[in-house]
C-alpha cells in the first residue's frame, strides 16, 4: 500500500477536508500543512494552491507539483523546481460550476436582468422586449477543459456560439476560430465575451482597449479567467463610451478587489469574488489521487503543465 508524504499549501482550500478526502485514497499517508515542514527530506508531492513563502527548494525529493486551481499562474511557475513536473487540476466539480456560472451570468444579460435590476432600484416599470436565445451571439475565448465545457453547454440552451482558441478547432455546434483576424471576426458579432484563458505572457491585459474597439457595439463582457487578463481602466473607458454595456467580474488584479475599487460602485458592472469554479476535495481528489500514485510509480502526470507555454 502506497504511503505518501503530501504537502499541502492553500490560503483558500480547507486543509481538514483534503486531509479527509485523500485519507480515503491512502489511509496510511503523512501530511504536512502551512509554511513549516518538519520532515522535508520525505515529501513526495505539494498539493498547492500558492507557493509557501519558502518556495520547495527544501523538498529534495519532490516527485510532482499538482496545482489545486486549473489556472497555474497563481503557482509562480518562474519560482518552481524546474526538474519537478507540474499538473493542473481538472475535476467535474469545478468544470459543472463554471459552466454553471457561465450560464447564470449569460441568461442574465440574454434576459436583461442587469436593466431590470437597476429600473427595480429606480421604481421603473419599463417593458423591454425580450429575445430568443438563437438570437444572442456568446463569443467564448479559450476553448479548453472549462472554455469547451461552457460553449457546448450554451449551445445547447440554444445560443448562437463561437469559441476562440489557440490552435484551431473542431467542435459540432460551435463556431470556431483562432488568431488575430479569428478573434476580430469573433468579437464583431458576440453580444456576450466569455473569457476563460489562462493567464499566460501571451494573454496578460488581453481584454484592453485594442479589444474592446473590435468588440460589437454595446456587447456585455463576462471575465472568468483571471484579473490580470483586464485593464480595469481600459474597461471603465468603454462602458463610459457605450462601447461595452455591462461586465461581469469574477477575478481580480488584486484579490480581494480594494474596497475603493471603481468596479465596486459601477452600475454597470457586477463583482463576483472568484466563486465561478468551486471544486470539492471529494469529487477533486479523486484526479489527485490517481497523480499521486502516477508520480510515486515515476509515470506521466495525467494534465501536465507545459510550462514554457504557461498553461
Ligand atoms: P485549458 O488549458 O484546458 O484551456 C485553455 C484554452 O485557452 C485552450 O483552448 C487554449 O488553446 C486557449 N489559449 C491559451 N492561450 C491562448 C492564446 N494565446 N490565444 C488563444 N487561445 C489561447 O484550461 P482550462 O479551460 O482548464 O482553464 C482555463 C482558465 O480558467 C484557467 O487557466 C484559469 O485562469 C481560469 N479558471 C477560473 C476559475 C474561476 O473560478 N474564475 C476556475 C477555474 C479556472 P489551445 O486549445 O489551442 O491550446
Ligand atoms: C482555478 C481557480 O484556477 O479556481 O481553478 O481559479
Amino acid at each position: 500500500m502506497m504511503k505518501p508524504h503530501i504537502y499541502f499549501n492553500s490560503n483558500i482550500d480547507s486543509p481538514e477536508e483534503w486531509k479527509a478526502a485523500l485519507s480515503q485514497h491512502f489511509p496510511n499517508m503523512q501530511y504536512s500543512v502551512g509554511e513549516i515542514c518538519d520532515d522535508p527530506d520525505s515529501v513526495d508531492v505539494a498539493l498547492v494552491w500558492k507557493l509557501p513563502n519558502r518556495g520547495l527548494a527544501d523538498f529534495k525529493n519532490l516527485k510532482a507539483v499538482l496545482s489545486l486551481g486549473a489556472g497555474i499562474n497563481q503557482l509562480d511557475p518562474a519560482r518552481l523546481p524546474r526538474h519537478v513536473p507540474l499538473a493542473r487540476l481538472v475535476d467535474d466539480s469545478l468544470t459543472q460550476t463554471m459552466v454553471e456560472y457561465a450560464k447564470a451570468a449569460t441568461f442574465r444579460y440574454h434576459r436583461k436582468f442587469h436593466l431590470f435590476e437597476r429600473q427595480t432600484r429606480e421604481a421603473r416599470w419599463t417593458f423591454v422586449p425580450a429575445t430568443i436565445a438563437r438570437d444572442t451571439s456568446v463569443g467564448v475565448l479559450g476553448l479548453g477543459e472549462l472554455g469547451g465545457a461552457i460553449a457546448k453547454a450554451l449551445a445547447t440552451e440554444g445560443f448562437n456560439v463561437s469559441g476562440w482558441s489557440r490552435s484551431q478547432k473542431d467542435i459540432e455546434g460551435i463556431a470556431t476560430y483562432c488568431g488575430q483576424s479569428g478573434l476580430a471576426e469573433m468579437l464583431a458579432v458576440s453580444d456576450i465575451v466569455i473569457n476563460v484563458l489562462p493567464l499566460t505572457d501571451d494573454t496578460r491585459s488581453i481584454l484592453n482597449e485594442e479589444f474592446f474597439v473590435q468588440c460589437k457595439r454595446g456587447a456585455c463582457l463576462i471575465n472568468m479567467g483571471r484579473g490580470h487578463h483586464l485593464v480595469d481602466a481600459d474597461l471603465l473607458a468603454a462602458i463610459d463610451a457605450g462601447q461595452i454595456q455591462a461586465a461581469t467580474l469574477d477575478v481580480a488584479t488584486v484579490e480581494p478587489l480594494p474596497p475603493a475599487h471603481p468596479f465596486w460602485m459601477h452600475p454597470a458592472i457586477l463583482v463576483t469574488p472568484h466563486v465561478a469554479g468551486i471544486s470539492t476535495p471529494e469529487s477533486a481528489s479523486v484526479a489527485v489521487a490517481q497523480n499521486i500514485r502516477r508520480a510515486l510509480n515515476g509515470e506521466p502526470l495525467a494534465q501536465q503543465v507545459n510550462v514554457s507555454r504557461g498553461y
